[in-house]
């Protein structure tokens, strides 16, 4: 198990919740001893490689195996023929269907880069050297390569996703300004340094995984399901992951394929998903199209808004991006319609990347205020702040928090906002072209339980301990300095342990929801140790401070004493040991009372039953920014540098200043990504993607990214976590496109409407 020990720690301060205390595991991190999930020591270990297909939709007829069989060190080759005898698991709510097998290599072929056969050999080479040999017979069926393909349909209308109030589309025809146009976005990708990949091995009937997971109960969920043992069985260890953005939440097929071999072979399995399958094993942002209508009077009040929006889907699963996710809580608007659609095509299923729904949803609204803003020759702060929602016209609740005023107008001072001249093309720096644009954003507050157990030790350390885990956010280190603060003890007697799933039960680490409530669930747990070593300090008949009178004690810095100052003053280790006790241990979570049946718990930690949207309470509740940006376009060349960067946050309160700092510039950075660099091409011939790799699929290295001012504007927010702070990891992103997209335009004059903005759109 590894145990992250503080090293360096700054000030006191530092080591409490608020404090800048730099992140506990980053010098392992850089110096390599960090073991991530393929670099694990395992004995015996054999190396699986997958084989996908190559076309996009159809039948495999036959595999033929038998030159790769002959190769040298191959073991084993699993095709479609093979029954692995799985059976589908539970979705993220917990909904399992009833006798549904499972075929992790299925016959029918839905995508171009589906995974169809595992070549296992001695050595990785060996496998890849084989794996080449394998030769597929297909029956070909057509195909639907993207949203844009012919054969595609206009989609299915998802009911549950329209939202409608007043009557938008009358308003909208009566209104004196309008506008309305179409966005569109790419496929866009994760991208994470560590690409996918795992270890496992069997011990009779104990599974482990090593593998890196943004959930890791969750996905030993996914495991005994398939496997059909039990949930106790299976351990999942991940204490370090080299960047999820969503896309490490659930064991994907190729794991099953993996445990499938291992157990197959009676020896463990390693499989690395190679960075271009990478592309295909589990799914990016979705594409999306959206068309968005808005309706104002002449002074600039919006009176309607009317938002079409459509992502593609997968042909054997709905997954929607959100267009319409963001759109009806930014602005005040007694008018609204948005309706969303979803396009199947013959590519893998979509999923969560970082700020879905929102980041789409954003791009489109956002995009559109400023062309409405422009039409209205007004200055498009001053109508974001006169159209500002005075709360949720969405649910009809009063907002909890809500500093998106601040986050504008601060932002905007700190940007220097009031120097802006209006018309496009009209501010200039030699051959640059200079564009100034704004660009809100929006992340829901999720709550959900976790849950956290504290040791105090006799040697002095205190360790937190919790299955959740840590992809670079931060959380060994907040949830020391959330310890360390409740409990009394220094930040340098605190370790932390994390990432396995044998651990205390947590919330996955997405949805920025992970924070909120994996510090409240230590919390919790440490002021009842605190109360815990006090009640046996004030009763225990060894304990010194029994006959003290005292009717309770402190504890500050590790020691324990009596608040006035007189009497006996000692270390816990000193208390324990007085009390004849090696340790303390207490663990705690945060369900409500009635619901802490083993089930519950179970049911609390592997899926969503328990977590808690941003409107279920009497509030609506919602992380906040506001983006500035300069870009300087090259007249000759179109070529676009993003310049100078301001943005202004409303997360509530933050646990570490330092690692939310860094949360922010990320998620920006994969936003100037997003606006500048990334596509994922199709291939319209055989629905493909072509750029399957970091050289051609492109995002930003550090001469891409300027210097980018992060400003906090946030008050604590009670109501969305027990510390008072709001989700973190995911807003940043939110908002940033179109703040890019609104700059080129302000710059050039030039409205780009598809992402990403390159130079030949230019033109
Ligand atoms: N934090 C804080 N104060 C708050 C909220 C958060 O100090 N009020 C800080 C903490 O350091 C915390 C971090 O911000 O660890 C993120 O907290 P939170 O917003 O709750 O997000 P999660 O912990 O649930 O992390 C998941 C989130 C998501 S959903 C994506 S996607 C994403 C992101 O985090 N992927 C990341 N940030 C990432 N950062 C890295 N390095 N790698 C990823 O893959
Ligand atoms: Mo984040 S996309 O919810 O893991």
């Amino acid at each position: 198990m590894t145990i992250i020990e503080p090293r360096k720690h700054g000030s006191a301060a530092d080591g409490r919740v608020g404090g800048r205390l730099s992140r506990f595991e980053g010098e392992l991190k850089i110096t390599g001893n960090a073991t991530y999930a393929l670099e694990y020591p395992v004995e015996n270990v054999a190396h699986a490689v997958l084989v996908q297909s190559t076309i996009a939709a159809g039948r495999v007829v036959s595999v033929d195996a038998s030159k790769a069989l002959a190769a040298p060190g191959v073991l084993l080759v699993l095709t479609p023929e093979d029954d692995l005898g799985l059976m589908t698991a539970a979705d993220w709510f917990g909904n399992r269907p009833e006798n549904q097998p499972f075929h992790p290599l299925p016959k029918v072929v839905r995508y171009n880069g589906e995974s169809i056969v595992a070549v296992i050999a001695e050595s990785r080479e060996q496998a890849g050297e084989a794996a080449k040999l394998i030769r597929i017979t297909y029956e070909e069926a057509p195909a639907v390569a993207d949203m844009d393909d012919p054969k595609a349909s206009e989609g299915k209308l998802l009911d549950a996703m329209t939202v409608e109030w007043g009557d938008a589309e009358k308003a909208l025809a009566a209104s004196p300004v309008r506008i309305e146009a179409e966005y569109r976005t790419p496929r866009e990708y994760h991208v994470a340094m560590e690409p996918h990949g795992l270890t496992a091995g069997w011990d009779g009937e104990q599974l482990t995984v090593w593998e890196p997971s943004q959930w890791t109960h969750g996905m030993a969920r996914n495991y005994a399901e398939w496997f059909g043992i039990p949930l106790d069985n299976v351990r999942i260890v991940s204490p370090f992951i080299g960047g999820g953005f969503g896309s490490k939440g659930v064991a994907l097929p190729y794991g099953a394929v993996a445990v499938a071999a291992a157990k197959k072979l009676g020896r463990p399995v390693r499989l690395a998903v190679t960075r271009p399958q990478n592309f295909t094993s589990y799914g990016g942002r979705a594409a999306t199209r959206q068309t968005i209508s808005l309706g104002a009077s002449k002074d600039g009040v919006l009176l309607a808004i009317v938002h079409r929006g459509a992502s593609e889907t997968s042909v054997y699963m709905d997954y929607p991006e959100q267009t319409g996710a963001a759109t009806p809580i930014l602005y005040k608007v007694e008018n609204f319609s948005s309706q969303s659609r979803v396009v199947p095509v013959n590519a893998v299923t979509p999923g969560a990347l970082r700020g879905p729904g929102k980041n789409p949803s954003a791009y489109g609204i956002e995009s559109a205020i400023e062309e409405l803003a422009y039409k209205l020759a007004m200055d498009p702060l001053e109508l974001r702040l006169k159209n500002y929602a005075d709360h949720d016209y969405q649910s009809g609740k009063p907002w909890s928090t809500r500093r998106l005023r601040e986050a504008l107008t601060e932002g905007a001072e700190a940007f220097g906002w009031a120097r802006r001249s209006h018309e496009p093309r009209s501010m200039r720096d030699g051959k640059s072209l200079i564009g100034w644009g704004i660009g809100c954003g929006t992340f829901p507050v999720i709550r959900a339980p976790s849950s956290a157990m504290i040791r105090v030790l006799k040697n002095g350390r205190v360790e937190v301990v919790s299955g959740a885990i840590d992809m670079g956010q931060g959380t060994y280190t907040i949830l020391a300095q959330t310890a360390a603060e409740a409990l009394g003890v220094s930040i340098e007697q605190v370790d932390v342990v994390l990432g396995d799933s044998r651990l205390p039960g947590s919330a996955i680490a997405g949805g920025s929801m992970l924070a909120g409530s994996i510090t409240g669930a230590v919390h919790k747990t440490a002021n009842a140790a605190r109360e815990e070593i006090i009640g046996l300090a004030l009763n225990d008949p060894n304990s010194p401070f029994r006959d003290t009178g005292a009717n309770t004690l402190v504890v500050s810095e590790g020691r324990i004493s009596v608040a006035s100052g007189d009497g006996p003053s000692m270390t816990l280790p000193e208390l324990l040991s007085v009390l004849g006790r090696d340790e303390l241990e207490v663990t705690r979570n945060t369900l409500p009372d009635d619901a802490q049946s083993a089930s519950d718990r179970m049911n609390a930690w592997t899926s969503m039953g328990r977590v808690q949207g941003p409107t279920m309470g009497d509030t609506s509740m919602h992380s906040w920014c506001a983006h500035f940006v300069e870009v300087r376009v090259d007249e000759d060349f179109g070529t676009v540098r993003v310049s100078r960067m301001v943005s202004a946050f409303d997360c509530g309160r933050l646990y570490n200043p330092k690692m939310v700092e860094s949360q922010w510039r990320g998620g920006i950075i994969m936003g100037i990504g997003q606006a500048l660099l990334e596509e994922g091409l199709v291939d319209p011939r055989n629905a493909r993607t072509i750029n399957n790799n970091v050289g051609d699929y492109l995002v930003p290295t550090n001469s891409d990214i300027p210097d980018i001012q992060v400003i906090s504007v946030g008050v604590p927010d009670y109501e969305a976590s027990a510390l008072g702070g709001k989700g973190v990891g995911e807003v940043g992103i939110v908002g940033v496109a179109p703040a890019i997209a609104n700059a080129v335009f302000h710059a050039t004059g030039k409205r780009v409407r598809d992402l990403p903005i390159t130079l030949e759109k230019l033109m």
